[in-house]
């Protein structure tokens, strides 16, 4: 039994979790006792550790391996009896939800700062999930949070370094560290939820699709099943091998930052289907030939066909988005005779949610979809169900877009960020926007009459639990809808999201290019907040 080294330490006064866990710069997280203090703060304010199983990962971004062998050390210092790793520190956000449920962990700590930029300059992020296996609710960030303003010492031992790469079992001191390979849990649980013979048959067939992994944690997870357990020709993967910088680029899943598969999907000769996924391969990406489709409409179209899954064969329960998703699911939600819940921004709103079985799929608009088989949303769990709807249903990506617009209309969506402002203009953009909601009922802007005005709150159904100020929206008498929220997963100066959106139920002007079709409402946006006059930008810097 080694020494228990307990470690003098002062507060940090920045480590109040985000959207999405702790969230900052590596140079940051490598100070002294600085992830240290973190994690130590998750180990006295959450109950239960002593014994305990934690299920320990991350995307494989700078400095992953090195936090996994400090927190290591500090969870065998801290009492816990067992450590379940993914093999080289590996382990995607929804395949560690996956582990945390399958071997009943008391939690697990996830390395991730998703689809942020990496390497020693980038980003790095801390997410603490318990047992259910979703994100910490904000009863336990908020403990967490208090924990680390009043924390005076850590635990940690002075043990050597653990081989994470080779499957195997370890010991640090009397804690146990098995080596765990981290897909298998997770391709065993897609067998159980998806036509595996069906998806094998499309591929025999001669269906071709590319997956972008971005360099990130997808990699290895999309190449066993895809590829080796679905028979995809090899190559269907590209960026498949995880790097710690993502190969220089940014693992967003989107039309800008995915250029190689946006490349591959509008150019000649191009493939049936198109996918990628984020830094710790929670997001995802769908594009058919030449077509793409909005997160928004993604969750729509997987609701409407849930039954053409094994594992929703008996049907959803209820569906949930996030606020500033657009209303698309709603639509498919009422025609199928399902509750649809609106939540504020951030997964650990849903948990509640998909404990209660209330809804079964979940979405936001930032490329997330999920459902009750982890508490997570799931980038490739997605693809597989798409794959899954084209080989039982014969239709094509765009032609099952177009059916769910066909039944309940179309949403034209976008959304605008503006990143790297400074963060007292954002602010104060933001409470002008706020002092002006209240005499903005009943006026006309832009030629739209506002139907409300006022920032998000949310009880949640399930807890009674409350949030406040979750975003700014403006709901106009056509349906349009204008909302405006600050990010919080940024590391440098504030992000400011505007989500737009305006229903088109006329099928013969559902074909217009979605800027131009939004092109008034944007404009709207900009007058009613004033955008430009606040962050002297011309335009946003992302358009999703
Ligand atoms: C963003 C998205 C939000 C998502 C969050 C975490 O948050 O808007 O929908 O849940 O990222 O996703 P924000 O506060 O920056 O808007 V991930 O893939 O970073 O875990
Ligand atoms: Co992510």
């Amino acid at each position: 039994m080694s020494a228990i080294r307990v470690v003098p330490t002062t507060p940090f006064d920045d480590q109040k979790p985000g959207t999405s866990g702790l969230r900052k710069k590596v140079t940051t997280i490598r100070r002294p006792h600085y992830l240290e203090n973190f994690v130590q703060a998750i180990f006295d304010a959450v109950p239960g550790r002593q014994g305990a199983t934690l299920v320990l990962g991350g995307d494989g971004r700078f400095h992953n391996t090195g936090a996994i062998q400090t927190i290591l050390r500090m969870a065998a210092a801290n009492g816990i009896a067992r450590v379940l790793v993914g093999r080289d520190g590996l382990l995607s956000t929804p395949g560690a939800s996956c582990v945390i449920r399958e071997h009943k962990a008391w939690g697990g700590i996830i390395l991730s700062a998703s689809h942020n930029p990496g390497g020693p300059d980038g980003d790095f992020g801390i997410k603490f999930n318990p047992a259910n296996g979703g994100p910490a609710p904000e009863r336990i960030t908020d403990a967490i949070y208090a924990r680390t303003r009043e924390i005076g010492e850590y635990c940690i031992l002075d043990t050597p370094e653990v081989d994470l790469s080779a499957l195997g079992t370890h010991h640090v001191d009397d804690m146990v560290v098995e080596v765990i390979d981290p897909v298998a849990d997770y391709a065993a649980l897609m067998e159980r939820l998806f036509d595996f013979d069906a998806i094998r048959a499309l591929f025999r067939g001669g269906f071709r699709m590319c997956f972008d992994a971005m360099h990130a944690v997808t990699g290895p997870y999309a190449t066993e099943i895809l590829e080796r357990r679905l028979g995809a020709p090899a190559g269907t993967v590209i960026n498949g091998v995880p790097l710690d910088d993502f190969g220089g680029g940014h693992p967003d899943p989107n039309l800008v930052h995915a250029h190689d598969l946006v490349a591959a999907l509008f150019g000649d000769d191009a493939p049936d289907m198109g996918a990628a996924s984020d830094g710790d391969g929670d997001r995802n990406m769908i594009l058919g030939r030449r077509f793409y489709v909005t997160p928004s409409d993604s969750l729509a179209v997987l609701t409407l066909n849930a039954t053409q899954a094994p594992g929703y064969a008996r049907g959803v329960a209820g569906v949930a988005r996030s606020m500033p998703t657009s209303r698309a699911v709603d639509r498919v939600a009422a025609q199928l005779g399902i509750d649809c819940y609106e939540t504020p921004t951030g997964w650990k709103f849903f948990g509640t949610l998909l404990d209660a079985g209330k809804a079964t799929l979940c979405g936001e608009e930032s490329f997330g979809t999920g459902s009750d088989h982890v508490r997570e949303k799931d980038g490739l769990w997605a693809v597989l169900f798409w794959l899954n709807l084209v080989a039982v249903t014969g239709r094509s990506v765009e032609d099952l877009v177009r059916d769910m617009w066909r039944q309940v209309g179309r949403i034209y969506y976008t959304r605008h960020d503006y990143e790297g402002i400074e963060t007292p203009r954002a602010e104060r953009l933001m409470a002008d926007l706020r002092a002006c909601l209240p005499d903005l009922f009943g006026t006309t802007q832009g030629g739209r009459l506002v139907m409300l005005a006022d920032d998000f709150g949310y009880t949640d159904p399930v807890d009674g639990s409350t949030a406040g100020k979750q975003g700014v929206r403006v709901l106009f008498e056509d349906g349009s809808r204008i909302v405006y929220r600050l990010s919080g997963t940024g590391t440098e100066g504030a992000t400011l999201r505007v989500y737009i959106e305006r229903p088109e139920d006329d099928p013969a002007r559902q074909d217009v290019d979605t800027q131009a079709a939004l092109a008034d409402l944007i404009a709207t946006a900009d007058a009613l907040a004033g955008i430009q006059a606040h962050t002297g930008r011309s335009g946003p810097t992302v358009i999703t």
